[in-house]
């Protein structure tokens, strides 16, 4: 019988001198969450959980039902056990300091509750990502300004994946390890081990109606990989994937490799990226560098980016390391 999660970060815990169990106490929590998400999704339009919710996140994004149901249901699994001293979310506005009834613990807690929600009318895989940060020593009340730490600043980061199976994949810092739910018992059960992008791929994802928009490294690697083995283009012939659903991506390529980018481009003044830092670049960087892969904004490493807002928008091509570390070279040619 193969390890189930919580038993995995037990034995995790165990290795981590001074581990008081908070960790793992939150971190539990968090398991419960995906698992009530998971159930959620699942049942789908048979529950009329589908559709809009007639209301806009503070990305100015319509809100599907399922972006508030989940982020509720993130809220009420980790508001109480005393691990947290606030949250911060895709769907909040601003920070979710722990209400006063409950204990204060010492982590910060940023999500996307449900990543790729565009796709959930469709029956097309979406997901959650999280990641953990150290709140700030002597801090009980914190503001937006504790959360603005580096990705390398994480203690943890993860994602539930709502596809054919629900898988939750995630790393400590010690590798990267995924999980899937057995639904006959209720447990994510150890199914892969140790995850490992491969260095080389013949896969690029890339959402190619923004073609116009992309700055000329992006225009140049993608048009390469397009033309393949003929002249002008690159030693092996690739294919493509767009799932629209980053969490659906980055599993792809932890299994079988490739490279995902949503570069910056020129689309609206203003907006450095699509992707958000804090809940979405960030922890997917940890868990694709713990991997051996490598995440760039094409002309920075990700994780070394200091925030400058909860939901601050970044450039990100991430995957594995010899294509990511091609686009890299670009932009300094450029
Ligand atoms: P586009 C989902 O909304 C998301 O944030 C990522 O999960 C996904 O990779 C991207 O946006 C899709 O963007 O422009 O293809 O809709």
């Amino acid at each position: 019988m193969s390890k189930n999660l919580v038993q995995f970060i037990i034995e995790e815990q165990r290795q981590l001198p001074g581990a008081t169990g908070d960790f793992t106490g939150l971190l539990s929590d968090i398991i419960t969450a995906c698992k009530q998400i998971a159930h959620s999704v699942n049942k789908g339009a048979l529950i009329g959980v589908l559709g809009s919710a007639g209301s806009e996140n503070i990305q100015g994004e319509t809100q599907k039902k399922l972006d508030v149901i989940t982020n509720d249901i993130f809220i009420e699994a980790n508001q109480w056990g005393g691990h947290l001293t606030a949250m911060a979310s895709e769907e909040m506005d601003d920070i979710y300091p722990i209400p006063a009834q409950y204990p204060k613990g010492k982590y910060l807690l940023t999500f996307d509750p449900l990543d790729g929600s565009s796709n959930i009318d469709v029956n097309i895989s979406v997901g959650t990502i999280f990641s953990i940060l150290r709140c700030p020593e002597e801090v009980t009340n914190p503001t937006a300004e504790d959360f603005l730490q580096p990705g390398t600043k994480q203690v943890c980061a993860g994602y539930a994946l709502y596809g054919p199976s629900t898988m939750l994949v995630l790393t400590t810092g010690h590798g990267v390890n995924g999980f899937t739910l057995n639904n006959d018992i209720g447990e994510f059960m150890l199914t892969h081990p140790n995850m490992c992008i491969p260095a080389d791929t013949q896969e690029f994802a890339i959402n190619m109606s923004n073609q116009r928009f992309w700055e000329a490294p992006v225009q140049r690697y993608v048009e390469e990989c397009v033309k393949g083995k003929t002249p002008g283009g690159r030693e092996k012939n690739f294919n493509m994937r767009w799932v629209a659903s980053m969490v659906a991506e980055v599993h792809r390529i932890l299994t079988r490799g490739g490279i995902f980018m949503y570069p910056f481009d020129n689309k609206e003044v203003g907006k450095a990226g699509k992707l958000r830092l804090l809940y979405e670049a960030n922890p997917m960087s940890f868990i694709v560098e713990q991997a051996g892969g490598v995440c760039s904004t094409g002309r920075e490493r990700i994780m070394e980016l200091k925030p400058t807002g909860l939901h601050q928008r970044v450039p990100v091509i991430l995957g594995s390391k010899n294509e990511v570390e091609r686009v890299v070279g670009y932009h300094k040619g450029a």
